[in-house]
């Protein structure tokens, strides 16, 4: 099937997508809806980074700006200072660690990336800055394109999540413009990975047609990454929990994700992503 167990060209080598590969979020800001203000220093940071690569995730995404509805876009020396020298610290403790960087602004993987970052993570899918489409092009960078609308502020806001009658092909759509965005600025086609941006202008009915709908994505031909973690819809589907109930349904949606096509997964909980994905991915196979 196309885009589902090829490899993905990093600026650290290639990682081969035979097994589900887990991303384990180390959010370094004040805000974030989920962790925010957990591991905002350096060490708190570390420490994070430490649990999640015990618990067996394949990549660490660093990021320093929340995307939470109405969150204060943060200016790119700010992102800068908190993202760095997490970056440099995890390079230089766990060398084999990958590590991608979740921005929408090109001076932070350009320094990132110079530290041994090894993916650009961009939830606007190169909207934003077309400056980071170039950086990831010279670093040979791995590059999640996710799909979302409007800016920082605006894109988890249901204000950005208005479709006609078939939602998914227009995620198609806006995700095929972001692949030529990618292409347009040298990114070989290898390097990309695609991510439909769960929650991100999206209402809960459209996050769940993306999962039952992955195919679609899937037959753009790339690998699929999917966020699921603990974002509103997983809370509304089982009756309105909150966050910290959210763990179960998070799991649901990552072994939905994986039979639908998804070999990626950005989660906080590593160790109980890890371990469902292993029973999905094993019914997979002998499909
Ligand atoms: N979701 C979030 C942030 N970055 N990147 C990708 N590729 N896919 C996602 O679904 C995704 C993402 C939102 O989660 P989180 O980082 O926990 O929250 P916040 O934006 O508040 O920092």
């Amino acid at each position: 099937m196309p885009g589902r167990t090829g490899a993905w060209r990093t600026a650290r080598g290639d990682l081969p997508l035979d097994r589900p590969r887990i991303l384990g979020v180390v959010n370094v800001t004040p805000d974030s809806f989920w962790d925010g203000g957990r591991h905002a220093g350096v060490d708190a940071a570390l420490a994070r980074a430490e649990t999640l690569l015990e618990e067996g995730a394949d990549i660490l995404d660093v990021g320093g700006e929340s995307t939470r509805p109405g969150a204060q876009p943060v200016p790119a020396a700010e992102e800068l200072r908190r993202v760095v020298p997490v970056v440099r610290e995890i390079v230089r403790r766990w060398p084999d660690a990958l590590v991608s960087v979740d921005t929408v602004k090109a001076e932070v993987p350009r320094a990132a990336l110079a530290e041994g970052a090894a993916i650009l993570n961009d939830v606007s899918g190169l909207r934003l800055d077309p400056g980071l489409g170039r950086v990831a092009a010279e670093a040979g960078a791995g590059l999640i394109l996710m799909h979302s609308r409007g800016d920082v502020a605006e894109m988890a806001r249901y204000a950005t999540a208005q479709y006609g009658a078939d939602p998914v092909a227009e995620i198609v759509d806006e995700l095929t413009a972001a692949t030529g965005r990618a292409r347009d600025a040298g990114i070989a086609d290898e390097a990309v990975v695609l991510d439909p941006g769960l929650g991100f202008s999206k209402r809960t009915e459209h996050s769940i047609a993306v999962l039952a709908q992955l195919d679609r994505i899937g037959a753009l031909g790339r690998p699929i990454l999917i966020g699921p973690s603990r974002k509103r819809f997983v809370g509304e589907v089982a009756g309105g929990l909150p966050p910290e109930e959210r763990l179960e349904g998070t799991l649901a949606a990552c072994v939905v994700g994986l039979l639908g096509g998804a070999r990626l997964f950005r989660v906080h909980d590593v160790g109980p992503a890890r371990r469902a994905l292993a029973v999905a991915e094993a019914v997979r196979r002998v499909r």
